[in-house]
This record gives structure tokens, sequence and C-alpha cells, in this order.
């Protein structure tokens, strides 16, 4: 089943808007299997951003996903990258639709409140990067079939 990792960046945390937020993706009718507020270190946003070792922002992007509280949920379901990535808007608030969390909530690349994995291989790495196996829990939504039409 497909996986996706949703991190609440430090903007979100400051700016009160986890509830917002979760409640956007809750609506949306996927599944959380994984829930918490952490501090991320310097290691781990190192191991989780390494594709942008290179990149000219990458040292301002690690000091602020490193500077405070933020919030790490995993979601499972049918297509569950997609319709995150979908949902949170462009990279940078300038390009996102009015309707996606970043085109409604942000107006600034370095404060774009929100990270989605962007490939399914993506999400695997980084659910397991993110959460140990038993903090993350299998269950079925009692609403399921009226979410997901049964095969
Ligand atoms: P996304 O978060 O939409 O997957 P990304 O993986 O390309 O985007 O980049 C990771 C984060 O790095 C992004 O959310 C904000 C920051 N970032 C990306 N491009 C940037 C840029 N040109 N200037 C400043 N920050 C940037
Ligand atoms: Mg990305």
């Amino acid at each position: 089943m497909e996986r996706s990792l949703i991190l609440l960046k430090p903007d979100a945390v400051q700016r009160q808007l986890i509830g917002t937020i979760i409640n956007r993706i809750e609506g949306r009718g996927l599944k959380l299997i994984g829930l918490k507020l952490i501090k991320m270190s310097n290691e781990l946003a190192s191991e989780h951003y390494k594709a942008h070792i290179e990149k000219p922002f990458y040292k301002g992007l690690v000091s602020f996903i490193t500077s405070g509280p933020l919030v790490c949920i995993a979601v499972e379901g049918n297509n569950a990258v997609s319709l995150i990535r979908n949902s949170m808007g462009s990279t940078n608030p300038v390009d996102s639709h009015p309707g996606t969390i970043r085109g409604d909530l942000a107006i600034d690349i370095g404060r774009n409140l929100i990270h989605g994995s962007d490939s399914v291989e993506e999400g695997s790495r980084e659910v397991n990067l993110f959460f140990t196996p038993n903090e993350l829990i299998t269950y079925s939504l009692a609403n399921e079939d009226w979410i997901t039409e049964p095969q």
C-alpha cells in the first residue's frame, strides 16, 4: 500500500495551523497511520533533504526545518503521494492555486508550511526515516467504503 510522509513545518506550528492543515488532509479522506510532534536534528534534516545538498537554498532550508517543533504524519492509501502533492500546491506558493494548502495559507517559498513525499519510493523511504515500525498503526476506517468504492 502506498505511503507518504507529511511534515507540518515549523512555520505551520508557529502560526497555529496544525489543526487547519490536518483538517484538510482528513477531510479529503486520507488515512493517518502515524502522527507525532518532534524537533528535527541536523542529522535527520540532512538525511531527509539529501537530494538538495548542492542547492543554494540548502543551508537556509536545514536551518529553518530544525528551528522549532514540527508535526510528522504518515499517510497510507491508494494514490496517497499524488493526492497529497495536489492538495499541497506548488513548491512556490506564488504558483499554488487557491484551494490548495500553500495557495490558501502561504506566500513565500521559504515558508511554505508543508512537506509531502514526491514519489512512491520517497514516500516509503521517508516514512521509515521518521517512524519506527511500532509507531505506525494499520487499521480500517469505519467509513472506508464511502470514501473509496470497493473493488
Ligand atoms: P517540495 O517541498 O514542494 O517538494 P522541493 O523538494 O523542491 O519542494 O524543495 C524542498 C523545499 O526546499 C521546499 O519546500 C522549499 C525549499 N526550496 C525549494 N526550492 C527553493 C528555492 N528556489 N528557494 C528557496 N527555497 C527553496
Ligand atoms: Mg520535495
